[in-house]
């Protein structure tokens, strides 16, 4: 594997779910595969788990990390080509992928959707020009369009907590005030097409996400009707894509309550933090024993290590 951008990146999902498993009996087991190596984290957004998971996963391999708020701390990068720059963008990303890539050995950058141009978001214009200029491996940690760190540690939580051999999954929006992304959702998508499960995904009528990630997945309309017998919650608010990035319905009837999961086989909550309590969850569920918030994000660790172990090897 050169790159991680994307969860097909890894090739056979449920082999790498075993071997992080595995990783994680042992978190030290290869602390010097990665000797001498440096990765470098950009983020042009903030972040508590991806930048902490990750830095432990690459210290774990005995790699020297470099951490950058590019965001706040960098230049502020041009991608498009043949432009003349005499506005506020201070360095093209033609020099700045190439400097950076002769600090590293691998890059890995966090740089969330714009959610105002759909073609720009589409076309993954920092992480395809890191691809491109920078001539070493890249890390997704959440783009535009996708969060595949996130859903690798999805798919090792619930091969974890799973009671059956082919679990209900619901992927359930919830409200919340303000536009996020579509990225944490289409990955979580994007991995539950791996699996053997029976998944739906359920939303209010115009939040349906890009028809070419849901591909033939089942929506469900009626959130009760989805919760019906499920072993897994997963919980996420997205912005509408057809109207895009938009938020048209913040309505509390979509939270997820303790009433909601008495419909469900006892079903196990996740959400991928943060989360906004008594908008998108009430207290009482994430606070109850079927949470497995806290866990899924320490899997995090993991599935970053397996992801940078693979690249080193
Ligand atoms: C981001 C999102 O929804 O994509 C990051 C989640 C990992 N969440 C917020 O901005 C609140
Ligand atoms: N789940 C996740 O990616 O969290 P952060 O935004 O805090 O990194």
């Amino acid at each position: 594997m050169k790159h991680y951008t994307n969860i097909n990146d890894l090739g056979n999902l449920q082999k790498v779910v075993q071997e992080a498993m595995e990783l994680k009996k042992n978190p030290l087991q290869y602390k010097t595969l990665g000797e001498g190596k440096t990765i470098c984290l950009l983020f042009f957004n903030n972040s508590l788990r991806t930048r902490l998971s990750t830095q432990k996963a690459a210290q774990n391999l005995g790699m020297n990390v470099i951490v950058m708020n590019f965001g706040s701390e960098g230049w502020e990068l041009e991608f498009e080509d043949g432009i003349v720059m005499n506005q506020n963008k201070s360095e093209h990303v033609k020099e700045a992928a190439k400097v950076i890539a002769q600090y590293c050995d691998i890059v890995a950058i966090r740089a969330f959707a714009s959610l105002t141009d759909k073609e720009k978001d589409k076309a993954e214009m920092v992480i395809n020009s890191f691809k491109k200029y920078a001539g070493i491996p890249v890390v997704n940690m959440e783009s535009a369009t996708g969060h595949p760190l996130q859903a690798l540690a999805d798919a090792i939580t619930m091969e974890e907590f799973k009671t059956t051999h082919k679990p209900k999954v619901v992927l359930s929006w919830a409200p919340h005030p303000k536009a996020l992304p579509h990225a944490v959702a289409n990955s979580f998508i994007e991995m539950m097409q791996l699996q053997n499960a029976d998944f739906v995904i359920t939303h209010p009528e115009g939040y349906e996400l890009n028809p070419e990630i849901i591909k033939n997945s089942t929506i469900e309309y009626d959130q009760k009707k989805a919760f019906d017998n499920a072993d897994f919650v997963y919980v996420k608010n997205w912005s509408s894509f057809k109207n895009y990035g938009k938020v048209m319905n913040t309505d509390s009837s979509w939270m997820i309550t303790s009433e909601k999961m008495k419909l469900t086989n006892n079903a196990k909550f996740m959400h991928c933090l943060p989360v906004r309590r008594n908008v998108i969850v009430a207290d009482e569920v994430i606070d109850s024993e079927n949470s497995i918030v806290i866990q899924q994000a320490n899997n995090r660790t993991y599935s970053a290590q397996i992801v940078l172990k693979k690249i080193l090897a």
